[in-house]
């Protein structure tokens, strides 16, 4: 096409990759948002006719016209989507020079796509402002925006250049692959039309056909890696604080939870336990003795895990920057000297992470805590945020030198907190082999699921923000990044006790569920305001500890699929677009339902109860579906809906992961007539043996008529066989005693609770 190389690709039945490179630049598709490069795919047929080229692949087809060039895709079923429009198709337009760096990045590009009436866009990673994204105008460039976020911004911490369109219950995605300043213009600036244009760089686009928004996820994660599993204890409860300023604090916070039984698996330190700030250092009159404070922590069950940002404190008396400096692993200036800026330890150098010498050098500096015991790191400020200007990011003209093939910072700054994150997993990885590594990261590109799960960064203790976060996790689910979740509580500004325990009901679903907040506020703790907050949050909290059987199940389908753990209504119903408009409520999984009660005062809200049978939690009510329904939500109860004869194994209450055996496995079931099933998965919780089949899968289906309940268990498939001896099935609004009950043919005498209308039945594992 003229001066440029336009290359289309058929990649997988349903994937299709288009590349724009300009004057004789290679056809180079190589990226660190890509975990999969290599595609092989047999069945193409390509044709050509009345200047226009096509491949199929049988579930779908690419039209290329060639003059003008012009993109259109289209599925089995005769849908055609994401199609160039037809007055500007994709291009590049020179931007007025500014010295000599506007020349360096070389011309914008640009995608046009048509915008059909009806379809409506989602996705676009990490934002504040609701669910839908039909109508806005989208910035991806990674900042930490002063004040924390609000719904006015647009991009934070994270930028997913991704997004999934929806129309008539079939979806197709499409994701930009380029880490410069990229914007999406979702029928904003026209109403007929979308662009998705870089400030530089080829232009790379990947296009999901679907037509179910599950097969878009799926793809999606396959081009740009999963969420790896995470170990067992991950999916407890977190309690963190900026800070907790000494080793007696941590303590006294531990002896806190294990005396009221509140559950709890890890605790965090924050900038405050290190030297002056100094990574990979101890503030040694802080925490005299870190391994043994660790180890005792341990011994009552808790991981403690570490900050650490990316600064790395400028003195000529410590060991991290001398290292770093004779090595040159610092990012550079223009002209070539070590890049400074001021961050919490006052002038700092910073790693420059797209070299792999770097990367492995600041991995190689976690073995230090690992050996103190630390057992997961927090990789914060990696934007990079830094102070001059206040919470500014580097000069678009720092040089990274990488492996042989240097960058400006402005090619590559979406993906400084990615790296990092990166640096960080493949070091726990390398330096504990047996243990699924544990990092938690706020800045990241596209991919960044494959390192670290991500947290939202600096909301307030706000009504707003509690409902906000809500469409928010909504939104990275559907950008491939599942394992989320925001500071419960909120982080700056006081929290109060109503909106803590709300926050709680809600936080508790989150896929990442840990309680945070600033220097100088008030503690929030579950216990911080006393009766009745605390013994509500303790109930909530309890229940998340109870659910982790049906979280980790939910973990292995995300894991394995893409498929989000937190997901939108829209991803069970596609095909009811009053869904689509839902974003206050979503669904764990596909079996429950959470409508949270995010507004002072509230006891009644309004909730959308999508397609199938539902069962209130607390009260037993059925609901059918669809139907909008006003539910009576005092504190404590926030609407939590289980879908019909859906198996909910939980386990036994316990104060952290591994308390105590997880003996017996309860399955809670509503029973109503029809029919559902749940394939629990489980393994060793850590490590990687379920690789090689160390694990359990195991379906259980409950069919409900007139007159009886039939529960199934499978056999299991794996090797991994649970340590219990019980399976107890919980079955809940048995109007009356049931006439018989038979477990393998033989009739038991039943044990059924008048009051609570609930049938148990005990069955060896
Ligand atoms: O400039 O380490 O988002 O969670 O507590 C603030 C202190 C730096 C920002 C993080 C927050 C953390 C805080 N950090």
């Amino acid at each position: 096409a003229g001066t440029a190389t336009v290359e289309v690709a058929a990649l997988a039945p349903d994937l299709f990759r288009v590349g724009l490179f300009l004057n004789g630049r290679p056809l180079d598709y190589t990226s660190e948002a890509i975990a999969k490069m290599e595609w092989e795919l047999t069945q193409v047929q390509s044709s050509s006719a009345n200047g226009e080229l096509s491949l199929c692949t049988g579930a779908a087809r690419v039209r290329i016209s060639l003059d003008p060039l012009r993109i259109r895709f289209e599925d089995a079923s005769g849908r055609v989507f994401a199609e160039d429009d037809p007055e500007r198709g994709m291009g590049f337009f020179a931007r007025p020079k500014v010295g000599g760096r506007e020349e360096a990045l070389g011309p914008a590009v640009r995608l046009y796509k048509r915008h059909p009436a009806g379809e409506r866009y989602f996705g676009c990673g990490e934002r504040t402002g609701g669910l839908e994204k039909t109508a806005s105008h989208q910035i991806f460039w990674n900042i930490d925006p002063p004040g924390g976020h609000n719904p006015g911004h647009n991009n934070l911490y994270t930028s997913i250049p991704f997004i999934v369109a929806m129309q008539d219950g079939k979806a197709w995605g499409l994701f930009l692959a380029n880490t410069y300043h990229v914007e999406f213009d979702l029928a904003h600036e026209d109403v007929d039309c979308s662009w998705f244009g870089a400030a530089g760089g080829d232009l790379i686009y990947y296009v999901f056909c679907g037509p179910s928004i599950r097969s878009v996820l799926d793809r999606y994660t396959e081009l740009t890696g999963r969420t790896p599993m995470a170990p067992l204890w991950a999916l407890g409860y977190h309690q963190s604080r900026y800070s907790y300023m000494d080793a007696d604090e941590l303590r006294s916070v531990a002896h806190e939870f294990r005396r009221r039984r509140i559950p709890c698996d890890v605790l965090y330190l924050d900038i405050h336990y290190m030297d002056g700030y100094r990574v990979f250092t101890w503030d040694r009159e802080r925490f005299p003795d870190p391994p043994q404070l660790i180890a005792e922590l341990q011994e009552q069950g808790f991981h403690v895990v570490t900050i650490i940002d990316p600064g790395v404190k400028v003195d000529d008396r410590y060991q991290v920057y001398l290292e770093g400096r004779e090595q040159d692993f610092f990012c550079k200036t223009a002209d070539g000297g070590e890049y400074h800026n001021v961050v919490w330890p006052g002038l700092c150098a910073f790693p420059d992470f797209t070299s792999s010498a770097t990367r492995a050098w600041w991995g190689s500096r976690h073995q230090a805590p690992l050996d103190d015991g630390v057992a997961g790191i927090w990789c914060d400020m990696n934007e990079p945020s830094l102070f001059v200007p206040f919470h500014s990011t580097m000069p678009d003209d720092v040089v990274h030198l990488g492996d042989g093939d240097p960058k400006l910072h402005a090619q590559i700054h979406n993906l400084y907190g990615s790296l990092m994150a990166r640096a960080t997993r493949e070091a726990l990885q390398a330096l504990c082999p047996d243990r699924r590594p544990f990092v938690i990261s706020r800045s990241g590109f596209a991919g960044l699921q494959r390192h670290a799960l991500l947290w939202t960064g600096d909301n307030n203790s706000w009504w707003e923000h509690l409902w906000m976060s809500v469409p928010q996790l909504q939104n990275l689910g559907l950008s491939g990044l599942a394992w989320v979740g925001a500071d419960i509580g909120g982080f700056f500004g006081d929290t109060n006790p109503e909106l803590l325990t709300r926050w709680m009901e809600l936080g508790v679903f989150q896929p990442f569920c840990r309680n945070h907040s600033a220097l100088d506020t008030r503690r929030q703790e579950p216990w911080a305001f006393g009766e009745p907050y605390e013994s509500i949050m303790k109930k909530m909290m309890q229940l998340r500890q109870r659910l982790i059987p049906y979280l980790y199940t939910v973990f292995e389908e995300c894991h394995r699929t893409g498929a989000p753990i937190l997901r939108p209504l829209f991803f069970e119903n596609p095909d009811d677009e009053t869904t689509y408009a839902v974003e206050d409520e979503f669904l764990l999984g596909s079996a429950l339902l959470i409508a949270p009660i995010t507004r002072h005062g509230d006891e009644y809200r309004h909730v959308y109860v999508p397609e199938g049978t539902w069962f209130h939690l607390w009260s037993g009510k059925q609901i059918e579906g669809p139907s909008h329904i006003l539910a009576e939500a005092p504190l404590g109860e926030p609407p939590i809906y289980v879908r019909a004869n859906t198996p909910i194994p939980l386990w036994p209450e316990m104060s952290h992961v591994g308390e105590r055996p997880a003996d017996p496995l309860t399955l809670l079931i509503f029973p109503a007539a029809g029919q559902g099933e749940l394939t629990l998965y489980e393994d060793a919780g850590d490590g990687y043996d379920y690789q090689q089949g160390f694990y359990s899968r195991r379906r259980i289906t409950c069919e409900t008529s007139v007159d009886q309940i039939i529960v199934r268990l499978d056999e299991r498939k794996g090797s991994f066989v649970p340590e219990r001896k019980e399976v107890h099935l919980e079955i809940r609004e048995v109007p009356a005693p049931p006439e018989s009950v038979h477990v393998n043919g033989q009739q038991i005498v039943p044990e059924y609770d008048d009051g609570r209308r609930t049938l148990i039945v005990r069955l060896p594992e």
